[in-house]
């Protein structure tokens, strides 16, 4: 049989729409979720993607689709990263191969995208509120389609989760939340909650040995009765050590639960059953975290969201060189923090992500992972900063946005040195619009007493974070880009920096090319590219958007006619802004200006490579904008934004 008949038979090939899936029988389930799982391995060893959490939920996915009736009924997924099969039953089986590539279909639910999307995610600890606003809006409007919320135990640590909960306990709404309890966040759940969670695990599986047991002794002849009652009384006092769910009963919520997750009938039963109930109801699921694929199963947090590899064996493809910004970060702060008592680090459930692995091994008593709690992260930084410890927020750019309120006013009102690593700062690539860095420079720049810097390359970053630990006169946020440095030799004596002093790398005549961060290296290769058109063009490392060099881009925008800013941020209150603000209140003869970013608008996803060309961020864009900065400086003067925008 060849693999185009094999593959033709499948269910899944039948399967366009969630009523395809309603329309099977029961036993033809779990033949449907192992050929889901084939299909999810298939493209994410091709492609990479978010493995574990998708091959965790097949059977809770299926069963709730075979119950509910979507997208009548809508489906909230907490971040959504475990949405593949969801996406694959939901009639965009055919599209699923283009996953998280460019034009192709995102690696989140997306409103855009689909009408089984009703709500789009990404970041952690959103599902409930939303689901909530829905079900409050739907009996507002007098209709009566269900609205399910499924987060994970991980999801459970943020904050905001549980301010939902508590106002779904008072609104009393009929809401039904799924908890898919895998014990893990991408590493290991953190917290009270995760620590609850497994008690009713544990209590669970404990009182299903008692009843293995209580049968296995009255099946004794003669004796068995008489013992079973003894063992009964003596365990009496054990009685409500763990009553499931209880916290959540007090929130409100009629708890269900736990079960087992794979179990396709249990599900299927419990849903139909929970389904006519009213009020708040929460369902507590355990699954495993890449289920059915021994390697993410052995390894799920490496298989949270994992890059190409080899399918037979689980091998991740990685090229090690150049290391990327994360592992110079995570090195480097290990280095400082032998040297420096003072130093320790804060994660909201990102060690692996942000390069703490080292950290956390070698200083635990010094190392924080708060679990999806980014608002409690920073203050808790402030706190720890007051108090004379030099506390790093390892955090990525996009997730720092929830702890806005938190910067301004428990970090840089209270002058409280907290030191701000922001990974992942700039175009990020296939996890798009929810992931990209691309506003941090605005959100920050404005808020005051905030130092604010970007390393050209990793050897900067090394010196940019030796530097912030030594400064000790108020926060200071320093960002980086994702993926691998530029490749430059590390320093081994780390040399400090000076507070908002940027470098001049290159001089040329023709036009002044100030740029920021990532953008450093590709100005420079701009630069040679316009030499070879005669166009003589000097480069400045800036590294400070706060304070702005002001000495120095006041001095070289005097001698020059064309000047244009580049940033991997959006322009809008960006870098370019800042240089801007600085050259209209000098006053003084105005050179032009020209401000290269991102437009203020959602970066779809795709390669950072290709969307860098796109954004005309490579050094062939950024040469093109000199370019037509130069035509213009001669027949007019005045600002320009690219993306439209164009300030005069
Ligand atoms: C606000 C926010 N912080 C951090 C992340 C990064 N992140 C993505 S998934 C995840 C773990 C989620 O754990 P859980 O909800 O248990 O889902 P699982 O992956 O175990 O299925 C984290 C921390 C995020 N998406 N959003």
């Amino acid at each position: 049989m060849t693999e185009r008949q094999v593959t033709k038979r499948r269910i899944l090939d039948r399967i366009d729409a969630p009523e395809d899936v309603r329309r099977l029988e029961r036993q033809d389930l779990p033949r449907l979720a192992q050929e889901i799982r084939e299909e999810i391995l298939a493209v994410c060893s091709e492609a990479g993607g978010h493995l574990a959490p998708s091959l965790g939920v097949v059977e809770l996915t299926l069963a709730l689709h075979y119950c509910f009736d979507t997208p009548r009924d809508k489906f909230i997924w907490d971040v959504g990263h475990q949405a593949y099969a969801h996406k694959l039953v939901t009639g965009r089986r055919k599209q699923f191969k283009t996953l998280r590539q460019e034009g192709g279909l995102s690696g989140f639910p997306r409103r855009e995208e689909s009408i089984y999307d009703p709500f789009g995610s990404g970041h952690s600890g959103t599902s409930v509120s939303a689901a909530l606003g829905m079900a409050e809006a739907r009996d507002l409007r007098g209709d009566d389609y269900k609205v399910v919320a499924i987060i994970g135990d991980g999801g459970l640590t943020a904050g905001m989760a549980f301010e939902a909960l508590n106002c779904a306990g008072e609104l009393q709404r009929d809401l039904i939340v799924v908890v898919n309890d895998n014990e893990m966040s991408i590493s290991k759940s953190v917290g009270a909650v995760s620590a609850y969670l497994n008690r009713i695990m544990t209590g669970h599986r404990v009182n299903r040995f008692r009843e293995d047991i209580k049968k296995f002794l009255e099946e004794i002849p003669g004796i068995g009765k008489s013992v079973v009652k003894i063992a009964t009384q003596a365990e009496e006092s054990l009685k409500g050590l763990v009553v499931p769910g209880i916290l959540f009963e007090e929130l409100g919520f009629q708890y269900f639960g736990p079960l087992d997750g794979h179990h396709i009938d249990h599900l299927i039963d419990t849903f139909r059953n929970v389904k006519k109930l009213k009020g708040p109801i929460l369902v507590h699921v355990l699954t495993k975290k890449g289920k059915g694929y021994p390697p993410a199963e052995a390894n799920p947090d490496i298989f949270h969201g994992v890059g190409r590899f080899e399918r037979s064996t689980g091998r991740i493809h990685e090229n090690s060189s150049p290391p990327t910004y994360t592992q110079v970060f995570g090195k480097t702060l290990v280095e400082l923090a032998q040297a420096d008592k003072r130093v320790v680090a804060i994660t909201a459930a990102m060690p692996l992500g942000t390069g703490l692995v080292e950290f956390a091994a070698r200083f635990p008593d010094r190392f924080y992972d708060i679990g999806i709690a980014e608002q409690h992260a920073v203050t808790f930084a402030a706190g720890l900063a007051l108090e004379g410890l030099r506390p790093v927020v390892a955090i990525y750019s996009t997730f720092l946005q929830r702890a806005y309120d938190q910067v301004v006013h428990d970090v840089c009102l209270q002058r409280s040195p907290v030191i701000f690593a922001l990974d992942r700062g700039g175009i990020v690539g296939e996890d798009g619009p929810t992931h990209q860095g691309l506003f941090d420079l605005s959100y920050l720049r404005h808020i005051p007493r905030l130092v604010l810097m970007a390393p050209k390359d990793e050897n900067e970053l090394r010196r940019i974070l030796a530097t912030a630990i030594q400064y000790e006169d108020g926060p200071l946020a320093f960002r980086y880009p994702r993926g691998k440095g530029e490749g430059v030799p590390l320093d081994k004596e780390i040399t400090l920096l000076e507070i908002g002093k940027g470098e001049v790398l290159r001089e040329g005549a023709d036009a002044l090319l100030l740029a920021l961060g990532s953008t450093v290296y590709p100005s420079l290769e701009a630069a040679a590219l316009l030499e070879q058109d005669g166009i003589q063009v000097t480069v400045v490392n800036s590294r400070f958007v706060v304070p702005l060099d002001e000495e120095l881009i006041g001095t070289l925008t005097r001698h020059h006619r064309v000047v244009v800013t580049v940033e991997e941020n959006v322009v809008a209150g960006g870098f370019g802004s800042a240089v801007l603000e600085f050259l209209h209140t000098r006053g003084g003869r105005l050179p032009r200006v020209s401000c290269l970013g991102v437009p203020a608008r959602f970066m779809e996803h795709g390669p950072q490579g290709v969307l860098r060309k796109r954004y005309r961020l490579d050094p062939e864009g950024i040469a093109q904008q000199v370019r037509t900065a130069l035509q213009q400086g001669t027949s007019h003067r005045g600002t320009s934004h690219h993306g439209k925008a164009t300030a005069r």
